[in-house]
């Protein structure tokens, strides 16, 4: 396809993108090129047009409107970490824990897919802005994606459109340069399967470039690439460079009986409940959270030295299975408002979407593997990475804040992972440096979120393993350094939480989900210094009646399980993060030796 061809329709002069619109169409030749509006009238052409190629089927709409069921490939579920690289100039900067190949090997490998990867195919091209359109600096990027799948969810999960893109216009923009090909052209008179992909799968950041090239697959994270891939990734890489911090962290508003507010970032890996925790309905008289996200938090330090988070999604992209009135209502709500798209989950037959956890299993439904599907079926109905994708504007507890440019300023960080022993349920960190320590050994059970063995414990640093854009011992310096460059009163205080510990019999210690609001309670009360809690080895642990357990049902022996510290649990541990550190060599910051030294002493070893 020629420029001219590419950009016949162009509604922007900005060279820039009309430059890497024709680069991109002239490699991968599409049939067409389509700029994005952003209107509903092309939501509904996208739409049918997917309902045509039988990717989307309609749901219901009396029961939810404007709502769409797909399935993927099979081959196509979920992240591919083994496929995903940082290709930095230097291979000293991707660190240990990325995968890394030399910039120009990587595209001239990957022109070699792209070569005419988007024949038989439209070309979106689609303006988005991570955050807010009127923040003092727009976070602006261009998609260009040949999958209408991966447009509809976009328009979902980003601001996006015609204003984003006159915005970019206007200010002559820097933008992220964002291509995804779904890896399977078509031949004159060729026939689309339902979900097109291709075995071969790269997800490719090119950091200092601020580019990503991703091929092969049209599921969520490998494909939506405002979502992980830039407000992580290479959003990671900006935050380094220019001080701040891109976390893969809800946001939540919680406020007291009494009305006072304060703002929680919490970092859970994928599937660890991030969304249900962002979204909790409390079980607590009188205590309110409000959502502000459920995913992704960018922080930097405000005028008044306070750490200040927005969200830069717009939907929620949440884990299907065990989502229901119970774990989550406030999801559920989200969701039955319609707009939405569900991947991989199951289909009943008076066209609503089911999935494992879901309230009133169907007689008869049709399996995310497009098989039938009864609650007696050996098979699970849904893949255990099914999602939702739904806007956020349609949550009820959306906080106001949300709209505000400037975010909301943290008071606490939590940190958490899926842990069957040895983490308590909630512990206080002596100080930043320390919470960092904790946050850079966190650990956690693997989820199906990303392909691979699940229930595997890996070390997880801040959940951000798949996510840091650069190397990781660099990446801690720069969490140590927030600390030591600012007024360590004003930082949020940080915690370490674990909703998962398991008793012998492998029952979960704590109810979970609702009942997390107390953990919560416990966190501000601690703020204010009104807590009780015992100084540990690994750091301050609630004692049983700081807790509150008012009207829970639980035993003072399964309490004090779930808030037990084990010295030997811990000594095993010692090990295993010594190994871990020794990963990062001389990267590694000096003060995390000196923490883990600190642990030792005072765990006796
Ligand atoms: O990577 S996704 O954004 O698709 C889901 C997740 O792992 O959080
Ligand atoms: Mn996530």
């Amino acid at each position: 396809m020629t420029a001219d061809q590419a950009l016949s329709d162009a509604p922007t002069t900005h060279q820039g993108i009309l430059d890497f619109v024709a680069e991109i169409a002239a490699m991968t030749k599409p049939d067409a090129v389509y700029w994005c509006t952003g209107s509903d009238e092309e939501w509904t052409k996208l739409t049918d047009a997917l309902v045509g190629t039988g990717t989307f089927t309609q749901l219901n709409p009396s029961i939810k409107p404007n709502s769409y069921y797909a399935a993927s490939d099979p081959i196509d579920v979920a992240r591919v970490e083994d496929r995903t690289y940082i290709c930095s100039v230097d291979e000293k900067d991707c660190g240990p824990t990325n995968n890394w190949m030399a910039p120009d090997e990587m595209k001239t490998l990957m022109r070699g897919l792209y070569d005419g990867c988007m024949t038989g195919r439209t070309m979106y091209v689609i303006p988005f802005v991570m955050g807010h359109l009127d923040a003092e600096k727009p976070m602006f990027g261009i998609e260009l994606t040949d999958s209408a799948y991966v447009t509809a969810s976009m328009r979902v999960m980003a601001r996006m459109g015609s204003k984003v893109l006159d915005r970019m216009t206007e200010l002559d923009a820097d933008f992220v340069q964002a291509v995804h090909s779904v890896g399977h052209p078509l031949a004159e008179g060729q026939a689309d399967v339902k979900w097109p992909c291709n075995d071969t799968k790269y997800i490719v950041q090119f950091p200092e470039e601020r580019t990503i090239w991703s091929f092969g697959s049209g599921y969520g994270g490998n494909a939506l690439l405002g979502k992980k891939c830039y407000a992580l990734r290479i959003a990671s890489v900006m935050a380094r460079d220019e001080g701040w911090l891109a976390e893969h962290m809800l946001i939540l508003k919680l406020t007291s009986p009494q009305g006072v507010t304060k703002y929680v970032a919490a970092a859970f890996p994928s599937a660890c409940g991030k969304t249900n925790l962002a979204m909790l309905q409390p079980t607590i008289p009188g205590w309110k959270v409000e959502t502000l996200g459920d995913d992704i938090a960018w922080m930097r330090i405000g005028e008044d030295g306070r750490l200040w988070a927005v969200n830069p999604e717009y939907g929620f992209f949440g884990v299907a299975p065990g989502t229901n009135e119970h774990t989550n209502p406030n999801a559920m709500r989200t969701i039955n408002k319609g707009n939405s798209v569900f991947t991989n989950v199951a289909l009943t037959e008076d066209g609503d979407v089911w999935w494992e956890g879901l309230e009133n299993p169907p007689a008869r439904a049709t399996s995310w593997k497009g098989e039938p599907w009864t609650p007696d079926s050996e098979e699970l109905s849904s893949h255990p990475n099914s999602r939702y994708c739904t806007p956020i504007k349609q949550c009820d507890i959306l906080a106001a804040e949300y709209d505000d440019p400037r975010g909301v300023p943290i008071d606490a960080i939590l940190f958490g992972g899926r842990r069957k022993t040895t983490v308590p349920l909630v512990f206080e960190a002596r100080d930043w440096t320390h919470g960092t320590f904790l946050g850079a050994t966190l650990s956690s059970e693997t989820t199906a979120a990303a392909t691979g063995a699940v229930g595997v414990v890996r070390r997880d640093p801040m959940a951000m393993l798949p996510f840091i854009g650069y190397n990781a011992g660099d990446y801690f310096s720069h969490w140590i350094n927030i600390g030591k460059d600012n007024d360590a009163a004003k930082l949020p205080k940080i915690f370490y939480v674990n909703w998962f510990r398991r008793d012998d019999e492998g029952g979960f210690l704590w109810p979970g989900f609702g009942e997390n609001s107390r953990v919560l309670k416990w966190v501000v009360e601690r703020m204010d210094g009104q807590a009780g809690a015992r100084e540990t080895p690994i750091g301050y642990v609630p004692t049983p009646e700081a807790l509150d357990t008012d009207g829970l049902d639980m035993t003072d022996e399964a309490l004090h399980a779930a808030l037990e510290v084990d010295a030997e649990e811990w000594k095993a541990e010692i090990p295993q993060i010594q190994e871990w550190f020794e990963k990062f060599g001389d990267d590694l910051p000096g003060v995390l030796w000196s923490e883990l030294d600190g642990l030792k002493a005072r765990l006796g070893v």
